[in-house]
């Protein structure tokens, strides 16, 4: 029944159907979605908008194609069905779909890899143009026509704020437990208005619980009843559950030091195997009464607000399997006291990073000698996801810390290489590198400090020879002696895999 969520009379009559919905963006439109890691994305018109796309196309009516915005990365259902019909020609800031991801790497899908925090504030200074239409997923509109978000704020109070025409899709499916969840923080401001933003702990609430909009400009309501994005996780294996395991015994060590608190400080961890082993690794350590100041919740996160482990976790979206999902929505009123949801904006803000002194825990593609951490890239050329959060948090972290197998890809690529085939992270900002062979604690290091460290810790004994005579060499024969390279060979490693399919020297 329309009424039990759309509580705004106004807005009930303009209930229709995705495909009428669709039907108001149009070839060329600069499109902005909901959406955060596979939560809280809209189901429905994406589907409806690729149906239209691939009929203009098919009859021949010039290229239908969108650019199109979102908080993070979606699902097949948004950017899967949009890549297979050729219908986005700029996609921003962050994707993990395996259409898009093919469409990016051989060159027909314009990719604008950004971080997280940057997407709301560059969208209010113009610096993506016009945004013609929203379209959010939400739990209910409320009478004053306010939105209720759904799993994720993400960009969505920008995209309301800014586009021209605004497309709602109510998802019976989400749970109406949600609301009082949100936490939507309007005080931001352009330079030079800006103020500073009055979160001191990760527990404070400083807005509202539903995103502003002006009736006027909600064109339509569509309605759904379809599940968020299933993220199943895998079983942790034996080299996660190491890397986790050094992982704690380095945080118990900082606390032994006095370096930090027994609760620690807030964490960020970023999604998949390794952090869902670092979570579960935790509620085996004996911590308690932590906190997380995080951009995504996944299965493990739920686990310790359970255990009480965790005493409360800020984010702006979720990534949870069907079976998490369940208990979430079933416990939801245990859970609404205990998470708060943010736009990203705030999730990801680095004055709010380096207030709370976060702890960034992410994965990495690969880390150089000196410490450089390539997140994206596969061998320099071919994007995997993008730079996410993990920027955001890196930069302006309490600590930085990269968790990564020391080797891929059945024992033939090294994470630990001479040069970064692509650098995300600079040398700067990255102060822990983390394998299942052991820890490197970068920090106070010279460059040479850190290769050796990075040698003797964290690579892989069938590499470490190959690193220690790169490292010797160009330790010898190198222009400058700072941070030595032999230019013409750093990246032979990552050209040998091309060529042979293994970096292992013959
Ligand atoms: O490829 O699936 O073809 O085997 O990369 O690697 O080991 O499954 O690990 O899922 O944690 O991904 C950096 C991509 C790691 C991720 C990255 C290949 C590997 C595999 C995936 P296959 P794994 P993960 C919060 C923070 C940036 C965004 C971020 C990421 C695939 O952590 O996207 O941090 N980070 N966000 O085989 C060649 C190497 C490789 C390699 C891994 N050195 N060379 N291939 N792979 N290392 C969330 C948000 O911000 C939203």
């Amino acid at each position: 029944m329309p009424e039990q969520r759309i509580h705004s009379p106004i807005l009930r009559q303009r209930v229709v159907d995705a495909a009428t919905a669709a039907a108001h963006i149009q070839p060329g439109n600069t499109v902005a979605m909901s959406g955060f890691t596979g939560s809280g994305y809209p189901k429905a018109v994406p589907g409806a908008l690729a149906e239209r796309i691939r009929q203009s196309n098919g009859n021949g009516g010039g290229k239908f194609q969108i650019n199109l915005l979102t908080g993070a990365s979606t699902a097949p259902e948004l950017d899967g069905v949009l890549a297979e019909v050729d219908g986005i020609a700029l996609r921003l800031p962050y994707q993990s779909d395996p259409q898009a991801r093919e469409r990016i790497n051989d060159g027909s899908l314009n990719y604008i890899d950004a971080h997280l925090s940057h997407v709301a504030q560059h969208a209010w200074f113009g610096f993506y143009g016009q945004i013609d239409v929203a379209v959010i997923e939400a739990v209910a509109i409320r009478e004053d026509g306010s939105i209720v978000p759904s799993t994720s704020v993400g960009n969505s109070k920008t995209w309301l704020d800014l586009a021209k025409k605004v497309i709602v899709e109510i998802n019976d499916w989400q749970p109406t437990g949600l609301e009082g969840m949100h936490d939507i923080y309007y005080g931001t401001a352009r330079p030079p208005q800006r103020k500073p933003i009055p979160l001191e702990h990760v527990d404070d609430r400083i807005g509202g619980t539903a995103l502003k909009v002006d009736p006027d400009r909600i064109v339509a309501v569509v309605r759904t009843n379809a599940p968020d994005r299933n993220s199943p996780f895998n079983p942790v294996d034996a080299t996660s559950e190491r890397i986790a395991g050094h992982l704690i015994e380095f945080l118990q060590h900082e606390i032994a030091n006095e370096r930090m608190p027994r609760d620690l400080l807030p964490l960020q961890s970023g999604v998949g195997n390794i952090p869902n082993a670092v979570l579960a690794g935790l509620a085996k350590s004996g911590f308690r009464d932590l906190t997380a100041f995080t951009e995504v919740i996944q299965d493990g996160m739920l686990d310790l607000l359970r255990s009480g482990v965790l005493r409360v976790a800020s984010c702006t979206g979720f990534a949870l399997s069907p079976e998490a999902h369940a208990s979430f929505s079933r416990d939801i009123e245990f859970f609404r006291d205990r998470i708060i949801m943010r736009p990203q904006e705030i999730s990801n803000h680095p004055e709010l990073v380096r207030r709370l002194g976060c702890i960034g825990m992410n994965g990495m593609v690969e880390v150089d000698l000196y410490g450089n951490v390539n997140s994206t890239h596969i061998m320099g050329s071919r994007i995997m996801n993008g730079i996410g959060g993990s920027g955001d948090f890196t930069r302006n972290g309490f600590l930085s810390i990269f968790l990564s197998p020391s080797t891929v890809k059945g024992g033939t690529i090294s994470s630990i290489v001479p040069m970064a085939s692509h650098v995300d992270h600079t040398e700067h900002d990255v102060s822990i590198i983390v394998t299942e062979q052991g820890v490197a604690d970068l920090r106070g290091l010279s460059p040479k400090q850190r290769a050796q460290t990075l040698i003797d810790n964290c690579a892989h004994p069938d590499f470490r020879d190959a690193l220690q005579d790169y490292f010797d060499r160009a330790c010898r024969e190198s222009y400058g002696k700072h941070t030595p390279h032999l230019l013409g060979e750093a990246l032979s490693w990552h050209q040998r895999w091309l060529d042979t399919g293994s970096m292992l020297p013959d």
